[in-house]
């Protein structure tokens, strides 16, 4: 199974621009709204460091690639359609993307920080960004509470068969993958008790918005960073201590595409992500100035944001690990360092295992750090980047 991120925000924000340069797709991208209808998935990548060379080995990816040492790790990314104050009762496009939304472990939230354009995705000056952080959260929020009252009025009309309140929630709000255990965590962790008939209004909205925090983490790429009236925002809104507890990652979708396509067209070299390029083409001269000014954005903020803001999305928020299979003895049936697997952060031996496959699971007799070579036992937590070899009666 692969992690799935969605780009949301409203229209005209750059979400299909940061989704082509991150996949070298070739969305159709344009400065008037609902340029996007239908969501696009593509492929994109998450760095690691590869852990071959301290092997003496060069590895050879069955999926992604390695550049320099650098693991790109594949994860799967989804272009949305804008999203509109409204959404939630048929606005814009409406519930239809809403559904999209479903399918995503984690969101990055996509601001024009430039204020550049309106609520509706309409060219204007001087629009607070604000405005978006709060809307798209609002917006989220009162989704996840139309679907938790639908599932609090089915628990009412069933008092009569005496049903548990956290399983009737857990069915009604299944498809934003919430087990009912874990929703009778989040009602006791805010101070309510199981019984959704003693809830008011605020609490069954507390109730959905924690809900929505915990099924939809989430980054803000504050994107047209290239433009100064994107800096100046930048500046106030991350010095503001109430946007304290969001996750804000500078980005200009505009030059990783440019770098990118440099790349593509042999005229550059540039590993995504780093902060630095080299020319290595016959350039006019303007291209030239457009690429030092891009050269200026990247070594200011340490690369253009697209590759750092996925990253925040798997490693900070979703707290994922990245875990190498590896072999103790040094020999390679199929090639060496072919995979590295994401999963959550604590994982276990055990569970690594189960990841590689169900009967490599189920005959799970011990793992071997191949680093340390000492053997890990079925509940030990795996360091981010461990390198495992799963020894199983069922190899
Ligand atoms: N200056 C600047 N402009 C950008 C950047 N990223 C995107 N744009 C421009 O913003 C406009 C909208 O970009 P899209 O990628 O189509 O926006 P979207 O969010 O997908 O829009 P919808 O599909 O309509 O929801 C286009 O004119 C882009 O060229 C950036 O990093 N810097
Ligand atoms: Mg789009």
């Amino acid at each position: 199974m692969s992690y799935r991120i969605g780009l949301v925000g409203k229209p005209s924000v750059g979400k299909s621009t940061f989704f082509n340069a991150a996949t070298m797709n070739d969305v159709p991208e344009g400065a008037y709204p609902f340029t996007t209808i239908d969501p696009s998935l593509g492929e994109a990548y998450v760095r690691t460091e590869c852990a071959a060379p301290e092997f003496g080995r060069t590895c050879q990816p069955s999926v992604g690639k390695c550049e320099d040492g650098t693991r790109f790790v594949p994860i799967k990314l989804v272009d949305i359609a804008g999203l509109v104050p409204g959404a939630h009762e048929g606005r814009g496009l409406g519930n239809q993307f809403l559904t999209d939304l479903n399918e995503t472990d984690a969101l990055i939230h996509v601001v024009d920080f430039s204020g550049q354009t309106d609520a509706e995705g309409e060219a204007t000056e001087g629009h607070d960004p604000r405005e978006d952080i709060e809307f798209l959260e609002d917006e989220l929020d009162a989704w996840y509470l139309d679907i938790l009252q639908k599932g609090i009025q089915r628990y009412e009309d069933k008092q009569l068969s005496d049903p548990d309140p956290e399983e009737i929630l857990g069915e009604q709000l299944s498809a934003f993958g919430i087990s009912p255990a874990a929703i009778k965590q989040t009602i006791l962790s805010i101070g309510l008790t199981v019984e959704p008939s003693e809830w008011d209004d605020e609490a069954q909205e507390t109730l959905a918005r924690e809900i929505r925090k915990r099924t939809k983490p989430m980054v803000i790429a504050a994107n047209k960073m290239d433009l100064p009236e994107a800096q100046d925002n930048w500046n106030e809104i991350t010095e503001d201590p109430a946007y304290d507890h969001l996750t804000f990652v500078p980005v200009s979708a505009h030059a990783e595409k440019a770098l990118k396509n440099g790349a593509e067209q042999d005229v550059l070299e540039y590993v995504p992500g780093d902060s630095d390029f080299e020319i290595t083409g016959d350039l006019p001269r303007e291209k030239k100035t457009g690429l030092e000014q891009i050269r200026e954005f990247a070594g200011e903020f340490d690369g253009t944001g697209v590759q750092q803001a996925l990253e925040a999305a798997v490693f900070d928020v979703l707290e994922l690990k990245a875990v190498f299979p590896g072999t103790a003895s040094g020999e390679w049936t199929n090639g060496p360092f072919r995979d590295c697997f994401l999963l959550p952060s604590d994982a276990t031996a055990e569970e690594f295992a189960y990841h590689l496959h169900t009967d490599i699971g189920e005959g799970f007799l011990h793992g071997i750090d191949c680093r340390s070579e000492r053997q890990v036992g079925a509940e030990t937590v795996l360091d981010d980047r461990a390198v495992i070899e799963v020894i199983s009666t069922n190899q």
